[in-house]
């Protein structure tokens, strides 16, 4: 079976369902994630940052979109390209950016950094830079969620490249046979580190077109638009939480810039970008609102109240400290003791 929610639906019909209020606060979470991804760019560049980071940036409508049909006790894991997902969760952006700059403030009070955000109080349960590992994690937290009869949902994002990765067949595999309420996301951005997928996949649609394989439907979403990704997200997780088993989402995407704070993106063909940039996620909402009804100056004011809340949270992570060397050994996995072997 093949479905897309084109197909099922014209663009902007999902938001049509939704009050307005609801997008307004749909529009504020993107705006905002971009926001705070773009400071940390520019966090980078006065080197405030250290080490690498892989900006979402253009990605965004995806983690916004799956963030707001989600429950607040429901988990997320994603991958080192994780900021804007981890932060669509509730983490604080001082918390983001404090952990970007190794701040006691940060998440992790600064000892985890960009390619390790996580918030298990929000249910960001953390973000993996070994590509596909954490597939296999969130089908192990989708079991206990079945196990204990909590109705939890795991929601587990990751690139196209990943499904190239043996753990991506295993995930799916294991999580169909035992009907367990997880989640793929595959943000399909074309690349994987500097590589098209393209070139390197025996399918046209990585994700998708492996559905079938294990007994699941094939769905494509337009990823840069958040209408759509939401009215996606609301059927997966809903099926997963009345235990109909897994799904697995393909969200076609685009990240404005290349894969990791080392890689100007020299590979790909003149004018794609500039193509991607018209159909940001960004400006496709923004007009979506407008047509709606939404006054420009509600909107301009959600801009206006982002960009404050981004200086605010900067303020702050530039005002904290770094840890303290009493830091050190907590909050890590053993204590340096021999207690935990049996
Ligand atoms: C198992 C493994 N192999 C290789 C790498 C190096 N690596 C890091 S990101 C990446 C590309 C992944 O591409 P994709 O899954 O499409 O995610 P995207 O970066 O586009 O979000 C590679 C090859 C890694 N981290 N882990
Ligand atoms: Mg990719």
């Amino acid at each position: 079976m093949s479905t897309t929610a084109r197909e099922r639906a014209p663009a902007g019909a999902a938001g049509a369902e939704l009050s307005r209020e609801k997008r307004t606060d749909m529009y504020r979470m993107l705006v905002e994630l971009r926001y705070c991804e773009k400071r940390a760019y520019d966090l980078f560049l006065q080197n405030l940052i250290k080490g690498t980071s892989h900006l979402s940036l253009g990605q965004e409508a995806v983690a916004a979109g799956f963030a707001s049909a989600m429950r607040p006790d429901d988990w997320t894991f994603c991958t080192y390209r994780g900021h804007a997902h981890t932060q669509a969760r509730g983490a604080s952006m001082t918390g983001v950016l404090g952990e970007l700059m190794g701040r006691e403030c940060g998440l992790l009070k600064g000892k985890g950094g960009s390619m390790h955000l996580t918030d298990v109080a929000k249910g960001a349960m953390g973000s993996y830079a070994i590509v596909g590992a954490h597939l296999p994690i969130a089908v192990g937290a989708a079991l206990s969620a079945q196990y204990r009869g909590t109705q939890q949902v795991a929601v587990c994002f990751f690139g196209d490249g990943t499904t190239n990765i043996g753990a991506f067949h295993e995930a799916l595999n294991m999580a169909k046979i035992w009907s367990l309420p997880v989640v793929f996301v595959c943000e399909n951005n074309l690349y994987m580190e500097y590589t098209p997928i393209a070139a390197v996949t025996a399918v046209e649609h990585p994700a998708a077109d492996r559905a079938s394989a294990y007994g699941m439907e094939r769905i494509i979403v337009d990823g840069n638009d958040m209408d759509e990704v939401y009215q996606v997200a609301q059927r997966t997780i809903g099926m997963a939480r009345a235990g109909k088993g897994p799904s697995l989402v393909e969200a076609k995407t685009y990240r404005h810039s290349g894969h990791s704070r080392a890689d100007p993106a020299k590979y790909r063909p003149a004018g794609e970008l500039e193509q991607w940039l018209e159909r940001d996620p960004l400006k496709i909402y923004r007009a979506r609102l407008l047509g709606a009804g939404v006054p420009a100056a509600t909107l301009d004011g959600i801009e206006a109240d982002a960009m404050r809340k981004v200086e605010e949270a900067t303020a702050a992570a530039k005002a904290s400290p770094p840890p303290p060397l009493s830091l050190i050994e907590k909050d890590v996995f053993a204590d340096g003791g021999a207690a935990w072997r049996n």
